[in-house]
């Protein structure tokens, strides 16, 4: 029986920060696992370093669900990001081990692949609606068939979405956090002209995306949901904040513009409802962020109960260990709907060198054992960490609002 003899917390910052479990077994076998909490990473290093890696030395490392729920019940405190972001990384670096114990590719060990890729989308963004536009064509030329539109709101200096370099918008600003304006109205006018700017360059045979990003009332939701009816996005995302999923119910009954929501839930429990009520149509929980591969797939089996599919979350600051054994997941269920696909730097892809790859729109995990990902220790301890947070929300009148 392989037992865990050392476990080690690696933080390291090649661009922007990243927090990796790396656990070893008494004959060598490496596993590892993400525990980036984007803005907080260090309460989740900490969690693991101080309270988790203390219970885990001499475990059996194949006792996946017992480990999962050694770590749940046995907190007490149950459930929250850095919690279950501290037990994802677990859960995940012991199916990278038991994967690469029976030789085989992870998704192998979840009952196998049932599609032959993983369809993903990338985000265009732009100042203005040309630019967008222009940022989406250049993804469709490289064979992406789905693309999250986001674009400057005229009258507003700054917003969610938008990429201040060409490469890919990174919510994480070193110092303080920086401020954002908004403006729902000047929000809500410029958001249909982008779709139809969109559908007339790109036509019909492409998904657009949309993340609303917590932003909106359950009411204003649904006039946003019903004015890009005729465009048909894939879906809206985080229209409005979901603590109170009863919130749901009133978009639901003014549009049928699919909703998506999730990447910042952390347990079945955030969605429930949400699921059994069929309130949305894609739930975006990820590996990472809602206790690793064993609850997501709790998840998705529920949702898939409500004939609601998966859209993880894939967002630049969820490491290449999360997007590996995402795609793992992603391809062994039934009810896949799309992967989110934010390209890591060179840099970031150099720490984690991995076997997934892209082709065609989709992408593939490979068929190494285990997830395919590993993380070069030498070149991590170059990027030491750097605090940064996620930007903050006012109304124009300095109000505290959603980001
Ligand atoms: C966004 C993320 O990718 C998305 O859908 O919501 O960029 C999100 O803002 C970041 O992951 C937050 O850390
Ligand atoms: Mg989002």
């Amino acid at each position: 029986m392989p037992r865990i003899v050392e476990a080690e917390v690696i933080t390291t910052c090649p661009g922007r920060n990243f927090v990796t479990l790396r656990l070893v077994t008494d004959d060598g076998v490496t596993g590892v696992g993400d525990a980036t909490l984007n803005g907080r990473e260090r309460a989740v290093a900490s969690y693991l370093e101080d309270h988790v890696i203390p219970c885990l030395i001499g475990r059996d490392a194949h006792r996946i669900e017992d480990t999962w729920q050694y770590l749940y019940r046995g907190a007490y405190w149950r459930r929250g990001p850095v919690t279950m972001s501290a037990i994802a990384a677990v859960d995940v670096a012991l199916w990278d081990i038991k994967a690469k114990l029976a030789g085989l590719p992870l998704y192998q060990l979840l009952g196998g692949a049932c599609r032959e890729g993983v369809l993903v989308y990338c985000h265009a963004s732009g100042e203005t609606i040309e630019e967008t536009v222009e940022h989406a064509r250049g993804f469709a030329r490289e064979g992406y068939r789905a693309i999250r539109i986001q674009s400057g709101v005229p009258g507003l200096p700054s917003t969610y979405g938008v990429a201040k370099e060409k490469f890919a918008y990174e919510p994480a600003e070193k110092g303080l956090p920086p401020v954002n304006a908004w403006s729902t109205e000047k929000y809500l006018r410029s958001v249909p002209p982008l779709f139809a700017a969109a559908r007339e360059a790109l036509g019909w045979d492409v998904h657009l995306l949309h993340d609303v990003h917590h932003r909106l009332t359950p009411i204003e939701a649904g006039r946003l949901g019903k004015d890009l009816e005729p465009f048909r996005p894939f879906w809206m995302e985080d229209a409005c904040p979901a603590e109170n999923q009863d919130n749901f119910r009133l978009i639901r009954q003014h549009t049928t513009t699919p909703l998506a929501v999730g990447e910042i839930f952390n347990s079945i429990w955030d969605c429930r409802q949400l699921i059994e009520e069929q309130l949305i149509d894609y739930i975006r929980a990820t590996v990472v962020h809602a206790g690793g591969i064993t609850h997501l797939r709790r998840i998705a089996a529920l949702a898939d109960l409500h004939r609601i599919r998966t859209g993880c979350h894939g967002a630049t600051d969820l490491s290449p260990v999360t997007m590996a054994a995402a795609l793992h997941f992603d391809l062994s269920i039934p009810n896949f709907g799309i992967q989110e696909y934010m390209r890591h730097t060179a840099e970031t892809d150099a720490v984690f060198p991995h076997a997934y790859s892209f082709d065609d729109g989709m992408l593939h995990p490979g068929n190494e054992p285990g997830l395919g990902v590993d993380i070069d220790l030498a070149l991590a301890a170059k990027y030491p960490y750097e605090r940064a947070y996620l930007p903050v929300n006012r109304l124009e009148d300095g109000t505290m609002f959603d980001w």
